[in-house]
Formats: C-alpha cells, structure tokens, sequence
C-alpha cells in the first residue's frame, strides 16, 4: 500500500503540473474565471480518475506521457463536477478538498463559469494532436467522456440526486444514481485507458467490469466516511447526506452491511483483473485502497 501511495501521490503531481501549465493567468475580467477553474483545480485531491487512466493505459503499454492528456482532461470534468456541486443550488457546500468551495472564493456565478470552462477546456485538452495521433482515437476518447459526463451519465444522476424522489430510493435506485453519478466516470477512466492501448473487446470488457465494481465500493467507501468520518480529516463537511435527508447504501445495509458489500465489491474488481495482459497489481491494490481510504 505504501507503494501505491506513492504512485497516487507521483501522479497527483504530474496532473498538477499539468494543469498548472494548461491555466493560464490571464490579464482583465477574463483573469477572474481562469484564477476560479485554478482555485476550482489545482486545490489537491486524490487524483483517482487520471491514476486509473494512466494505469490501465500502462497495462497495454502506453506510457504516462502518452496518456498525460486524456487523464487532465478527465481530472478537468471531475474538477468542474465538484465546483458546480458544491454551488448553493445544488450540495450548497463551504468546504471542498479542506479548503472554501470556488463560490466562497469568488461569487455563485464565477463558479459556474469556472465550470464551464473545465468542462469545455477538457474537450479542448482532448481534440490536440498530443492526445494521440490517430484523429479516430481522439474522437474515440471524445465521444466516451462525453457520454459519460453527460445526460446519459453523471449528469443524469446528478439529476436524479436532486429529485424529489432522492430520499425514497431503495438499494436498486440508490445503486443505479450512483453508477450513473459516480461510476461512470471512473468507467471512462478505465475504457479511455483501454481505447489508448488499442485493446480487444474481452480486455475492454473487462476493465468495464473492474470500473463497475470499483466505483460502487468507492461510493460505498464514500457513504460509510460521510458518516464516520469528521469534516476537518474529509475536508468536505462530514454528515452531509443525512442534513440532505438522502438515502445512501449505508442508510439502506448498516454500516457493517455497507462494510461486507464494499469488500464483496472489490473482490469482484480484483477477480475481473485476471482477464488483463500486464502485471496488474497496482489495480488490484487501488481496489483496496478505495474501501481502506480515509479521505
Ligand atoms: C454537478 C453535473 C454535476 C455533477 C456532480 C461527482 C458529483 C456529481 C458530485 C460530487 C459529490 C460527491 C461528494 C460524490 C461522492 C463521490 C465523489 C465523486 C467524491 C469526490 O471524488 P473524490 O473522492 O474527490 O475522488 P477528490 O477531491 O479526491 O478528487
């Protein structure tokens, strides 16, 4: 685990880099959107979704470099997620990554162009050359992120996390906002991984099975933090799902039930790695990582 720590933390940092180059400070009123996607981008977190990126990528022998664009592009979404679900017409949150949330630093309306500007630059970010030089591979990478980002994906199940019908949904619709919410974009970073190493449709698939499995148990590990954890070690406010009044995977197993499903989650994660070419190893341990995690 120490190693995998170290590998997150290494990636964290080419990310930031990166990102740090690609946002450029900009002179008059337009400065103030680029320093909100900066506030709203470069304010740490794990990195998870690039990490995977990268490592599926590594499994077909793509190296990081080659990789480094369709991993900020998806680290750039995630970003913009975050920002606009934390404006007051959505989560309403103060506190993001252990620092004030982009409309606390600026205004509600900076942010969401802040947003907007990760959401779009992403594409950007995706359509250069550098991405890969096969203009179908980078139209491949386009079309996946955005269903996955979109309606058909994490925007749908923002939709439905904000319906009337949240705080009545039983383990099925709970499990399917979340697949939707959460999980696809981690799908994406493991196809995307995928659609760079050129892989079969059976190594495709089963790296889509990883991503499902994965991505539920990091939300199960996300519901069991929201309630044990403390909001000064989660850096986001801790309770925040039962003030919400929303149905989560714990308020529907208990927490050792949510405990048993998360670690029966990533047993099925792991056994679908052995359908990969590659030393999968560090895969198999970010399976873990993402129950053991304590942010
Ligand atoms: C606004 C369209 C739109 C969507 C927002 C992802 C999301 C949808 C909201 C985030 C709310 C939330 C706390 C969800 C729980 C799971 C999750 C995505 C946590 C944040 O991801 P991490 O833990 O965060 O990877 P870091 O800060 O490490 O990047």
């Amino acid at each position: 685990m120490v190693e995998l720590l170290r590998a997150l933390e290494k990636t964290a940092d080419l990310v930031g880099r990166e990102l740090d180059r690609l946002l450029v400070a900009a002179e008059g009123p337009r400065g103030r959107v680029v320093e909100a996607m900066r506030a709203g981008s470069l304010n740490g977190g794990k990195r998870l979704r690039p990490f995977l990126l990268l490592e599926t990528a590594s499994l077909f022998d793509v190296p990081p470099h080659r990789a480094l664009n369709a991993a900020v592009a998806l680290e750039m979404v995630h970003c913009y997620s975050l920002v606009h679900d934390d404006l007051p017409a959505m989560d309403d949150s103060d506190l993001r990554r252990g620092k004030p949330t982009v409309h606390k630093l600026f205004d509600d309306a900076t942010a969401i162009l802040a947003g907007d500007g990760l959401l779009t630059g992403a594409f950007a970010v995706l359509a250069e050359e550098a991405t890969h030089p096969d203009p179908a591979v980078r139209c491949a990478l386009v079309a996946s992120l955005a269903q996955a980002a979109g309606a058909a994906g994490m925007v749908g199940g923002q939709m439905i996390d904000l319906s009337p019908q949240r705080g009545q949904l039983d383990l099925e619709g709970i499990t399917e906002l979340q697949n939707l919410k959460t999980g696809r974009l981690i799908r994406h970073a493991c196809e995307a991984g995928a659609i760079l190493g050129g892989a079969g449709p059976a190594e495709r698939q089963a790296l889509v099975d990883y991503a499902g499995a994965l991505g539920l148990a990091f939300q199960i590990a996300d519901d069991l933090l929201d309630v044990e954890g403390t909001t000064a070690g989660l850096g986001k406010p801790a309770q925040a799902d039962a003030a919400l009044g929303k149905a989560t995977f714990v308020g529907q197993l208990g927490i050792e039930g949510a405990r048993q499903r998360a670690r029966a989650l990533v047993a099925e994660a792991q056994r679908s790695l052995r359908q990969l070419p590659g030393d999968t190893r560090t895969l198999c341990d970010t399976a873990t990582f993402v129950v053991e995690r304590q942010v």
